[in-house]
């Protein structure tokens, strides 16, 4: 918990702008209503302000995002020395833009529309107008020649919309969810556009090389630019498009964890006790399953309880040896289709509990509250196999955590070919999450792995994680970004130098 500072009324601080911005849906905190109608800043630390902090306070930083709160016009705020710049956003426009354009039709289209997208024009109408307001907040944060950092789906605009307002700044655009295939993607009544105001960018990031080849295309396609698969040089991997005189480049950045620390996190002491206990609490079965997702039809969890069920059915796992453990944090419970999915994944729940467990022993134990980091921790340590099931995932950092978080060696990973995840993790239990069967198997072959195997793959596993962290992640692409567009003075990326890349 902190608090910030609100920015002095003479307006010294605020008037500072900043040398590098990073723009995203969320604040990395959130404003909390109390009961007593006051209210106070709650810090909500995820990978992607861990990676950026470092780089945002050597540069004189700023970050613009919501609050998380709905009508909240709020002074911006320093934070040490990063200037908080929160968007203003109606309870109307929460709905139309957030739960409806952003996660009612973007997310499932770019996930292989495992649920129908809808495309509404008023939720369209929303989404421009609050990505013109995001875009004018980022513009009032930048100093002249400044860099931008543009994050995620649900700004797709502002590249173009800022290149129009700032055409003296560095622009880098990156998608932290799948790019989808052209064919899907070509649903989208108001594709153009969308295609259009990411290439306001000078820089457009994507998990994998495939959305970066289906961006290019469509450029092409739809909005009618020259492109190539790349230059020649050391950033021969870079795809271009030639927008008028603007050299658009385009490539694969895959994003990973910080897993350095974490390594160090899971070998405490406190987290190895509590490992046991958890275990013990679970009542020393021999194997302990786990799940650890927000409540999305993106992950498939389904498919790993189908996957269970069966294996009970046909006596391949036996429950009184085993328990599943599904972690489910709550999310976008006003969208219709996730409150659907949870009524669903609840009943498969209790039927397999209804089947197989004895009183007082459930096999599978299901908690759909969020967890404190420590206590996950804790629980990727004591998990003997790891269920990482997505129809579609743009990398899954939780298939990272588990590895970063076992230096003893045990546990398995079973990883879904359709995760962004499985193109570095060539060593984990891979299946294809539609075929049932060879989901079972690999849940079976992870479960029985020998135990000389089962070393070797979480050796080379966390090879690549160890060596492939997120620190490593933001700095490759800035530094992409530092050689396109208008390219001011690089950044001052702190601590280059320590530790292997
Ligand atoms: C999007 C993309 C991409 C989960 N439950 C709890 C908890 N978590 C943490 C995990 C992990 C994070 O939330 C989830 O990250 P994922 O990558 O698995 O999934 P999305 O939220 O869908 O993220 C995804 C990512 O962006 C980054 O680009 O990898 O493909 O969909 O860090 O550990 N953390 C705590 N309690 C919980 O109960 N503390």
């Amino acid at each position: 918990m902190t608090t910030g500072q609100a920015v002095p009324d003479d307006g010294s601080a605020v008037h500072t702008t900043a040398d590098f911005v990073v723009v995203a849906n969320r604040l990395p905190v959130d404003l909390e209503r109390l009961p007593d109608g006051s209210t106070r800043w709650k810090r909500s630390p995820g990978g992607l302000v861990t990676a950026l902090e470092p780089i945002l306070r050597a540069n004189r930083g700023a970050w613009v995002g919501w609050a998380g709160v709905a009508d909240a016009e709020l002074d911006p705020i320093v934070e040490d020395d990063l200037v908080l710049h929160s968007v203003p956003l109606s309870a109307q426009e929460i709905a139309d833009y957030y739960e409806g354009f952003s996660n009612a039709t973007l997310w499932p289209l770019y996930h292989d529309v495992i649920v129908r997208p809808e495309y509404r024009r008023e939720w369209w109408n929303a989404y421009v107008e609050v990505n013109r307001r995001f875009a004018e907040a980022a513009a009032h944060a930048a100093a002249e020649g400044a860099t931008v950092w543009v994050q995620d789906y649900q700004l797709q605009l502002v590249p173009k919309m800022l290149r129009m307002l700032r055409p003296d700044l560095t622009i880098g655009f990156f998608l932290h969810i799948p790019f989808p295939p052209v064919e899907l993607f070509m649903q989208m009544p108001w594709r153009t556009e969308i295609v259009e105001g990411l290439l306001g960018a000078d820089l457009i990031g994507f998990h994998l090389p495939g959305g970066a080849q289906n961006f290019l295309y469509l450029a092409r396609r739809l909005a009618g630019h020259q492109t190539s698969r790349g230059t020649v040089g050391v950033r021969s991997k870079l795809g271009v498009v030639q927008v008028g005189f603007r050299t658009v480049r385009v490539g694969a950045f895959p994003i990973s964890i910080a897993s350095g620390e974490l390594d160090e996190q899971a070998r405490s002491r406190t987290v190895r006790a509590r490992a046991k206990t958890i275990r013990k609490e679970l009542g020393n079965p021999k194997h302990v399953l786990l799940g650890v997702d927000r409540l999305d039809y993106t992950k498939g969890i389904d498919v790993r309880l189908d996957a269970l069920h069966e294996l009970l059915a046909e006596g391949r796992v036996d429950p009184a040896d085993t328990v599943m453990v599904q972690l489910a944090t709550p999310s976008r419970e006003r969208v219709d289709s996730y409150v659907q999915m949870r009524g669903e994944i609840e009943m498969m729940v209790s039927r397999i509990n209804g089947e197989y467990a004895e009183v007082g022993r459930p096999v599978v134990h299901y908690i759909h509250r969020p967890v404190p980091r420590d206590e996950l921790i804790a629980f990727f340590a004591a998990a003997d196999v790891m269920l990482v099931t997505p129809l579609r995932d743009g990398m899954n950092l939780v298939a990272k955590e588990y590895v970063a978080c076992r230096s003893d060696l045990g546990g398995a990973l079973v990883l879904s070919e359709f995760t962004g995840a499985a193109a570095e993790l060539r060593h984990a239990f891979l299946c294809n999450p539609h075929d049932l069967e060879n989901v079972k198997d690999a849940m079976e072959a992870a479960l029985t792995v020998p135990r000389e195997d089962g070393r070797k793959r979480m050796r080379a596993l966390r090879r690549q994680v160890l060596t492939h962290d997120v620190d490593r992640w933001a700095r490759s692409f800035l530094d992409a970004l530092s050689h396109s567009g208008a390219a001011g003075p690089a950044l001052i990326t702190p601590g280059e130098n320590h530790g292997p890349r």
